[in-house]
């Protein structure tokens, strides 16, 4: 098959930004498993990353997150970056890992944790002058585990108000995303649960702050594609953490556990006009890599979003709306499935090629002998892991 002009125009100008915390040793409660020639440092993480930019020219921003990736001279590690052929991309903000944010943070009964909790971001917000970024993502673990044991109402509350500090101190080309999660690692109820309680606060802030949505923080059965479709049309999706899942928040790699899943959602983002030039969605990956390399299992990823996003726009829209309107609920099903049965991988190493990169990034990246030299290279120190 051949791939239209106007979706390669559009898949040309794709990117899919990377997390840091993807290259570091990750696994579960139980074990993390190592992985020699981990990074050991923020600046060996980049490195990594500029890696899946370089065999596929799809993940030119590399997300940070504070303060797993804390140095002392932001600007330099911009500069750093960018020799290696990429850039700084979303600043993640961290309040779940101190003790003094064991009831909350930006949701405390107590303002002075409260507080703390907000100067936290404004840091992160000073980070993004010198790293260049325009988005700051928030996502909090802030929750309760009991009936009883907080009041939900109150939170809500004092959520709005720590956020509306934040976002009165953003600058004009900066924004906000705000994450949600049904839960973990609270287990009764969550402050930021759902995308409705993500937008009813960022609604009230204005224009700069917007829904992040994480496709592995819903309850299974969730209709994502729905949501994709309401926020789209609400102007209020910011940015999506890509990954997969069989059963909670897995973080598998994008695209693996459920690829029609990835395509529905796909389509919606056509659909909506998340892919137009305008466009203010941010597309990201937020994955761990327990058991497989990481590298690798980065450029399968954007990999996966790619072809993904290849089969949503091969969509027949004219012929969809046609068939929907005359109410061929077959018709039209099978509209949608001809595109997500539609092999494009042959066709887009081809496309690949002739844009001077690899026609098998994954192929050639395992040929290039990286993994073997940084396992040889990156010995002492200690490794880091999801986190620091
Ligand atoms: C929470 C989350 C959030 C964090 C990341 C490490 O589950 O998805 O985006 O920043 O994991
Ligand atoms: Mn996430
Ligand atoms: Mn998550």
């Amino acid at each position: 098959m051949t791939i239209p002009q106007e979706t390669l125009d559009v898949l040309a100008r794709q990117r899919i930004e990377v997390p840091s915390w993807a290259y570091g040793n990750s696994g579960t409660r139980f074990k993390v498993f190592g992985t020699p020639g981990t990074p050991r440092t923020v600046q060996e993480k980049l490195a990594d990353a500029a890696q899946v930019h370089k065999y596929t020219g799809l993940a030119p921003d590399v997300a940070l997150h504070i303060p797993w990736d804390k140095v002392d001279d932001y600007a330099e590690l911009r500069r750093f970056a960018e020799d290696l052929g990429v850039g700084l991309g979303t600043i993640n903000s961290n309040t779940f890992q101190d003790d003094v944010y064991k009831f909350g943070s930006l949701t405390h009964s107590d303002p002075a944790i409260r507080q703390k909790a907000v100067d936290h971001h404004l840091e992160c917000i000073e980070i993004m002058g010198a790293t260049g970024s325009r988005d700051l993502k928030i996502w909090l673990a802030d929750g309760s585990n009991y009936p009883g044991q907080v009041s939900i109402r109150a939170r809500q509350d004092w959520l709005h108000e720590s956020l509306s500090k934040i976002y009165a101190q953003l600058g004009a080309e900066q924004r906000m995303v705000l994450e949600y999660k049904f839960f973990e690692p609270a287990f009764y109820h969550t402050d930021v649960p759902d995308w409705g309680t993500s937008y009813v606060q960022v609604a009230a802030l204005g224009e700069k702050a917007m829904v992040c949505l994480d496709t592995g923080h819903h309850a299974p059965g969730t209709n994502i594609e729905f949501i994709v479709a309401q926020l789209l049309r609400l102007g209020k999706l910011g940015s999506f953490d890509f990954n997969s899942r069989f059963y909670a928040d897995d973080d598998l790699i994008v695209g693996a556990a459920d690829p029609f899943q990835l395509f529905r959602i796909l389509f919606e983002v056509v659909v909506g006009g998340g892919l137009d030039e305008d466009s203010p969605v941010a597309f990201m990956l937020d994955q761990c890599h327990n058991v497989e390399d990481k590298v690798p299992g980065q450029i399968r990823s954007v990999l996966n979003v790619q072809e993904m996003t290849a089969r949503a726009l091969l969509v027949d829209r004219d012929e969809l709306r046609t068939a929907q309107e005359g109410g061929d609920v077959l018709g039209a099903n099978s509209i949608l499935m001809d595109a997500f049965y539609t092999d494009v991988r042959p066709a887009l190493a081809e496309w690949r090629e002739s844009r001077g990169l690899p026609a098998d990034p994954m192929r050639a990246f395992a040929e290039s002998g990286y993994l073997a030299r940084i396992a040889e290279e990156r010995v002492g120190g200690s490794q880091s892991s999801w986190g620091a």
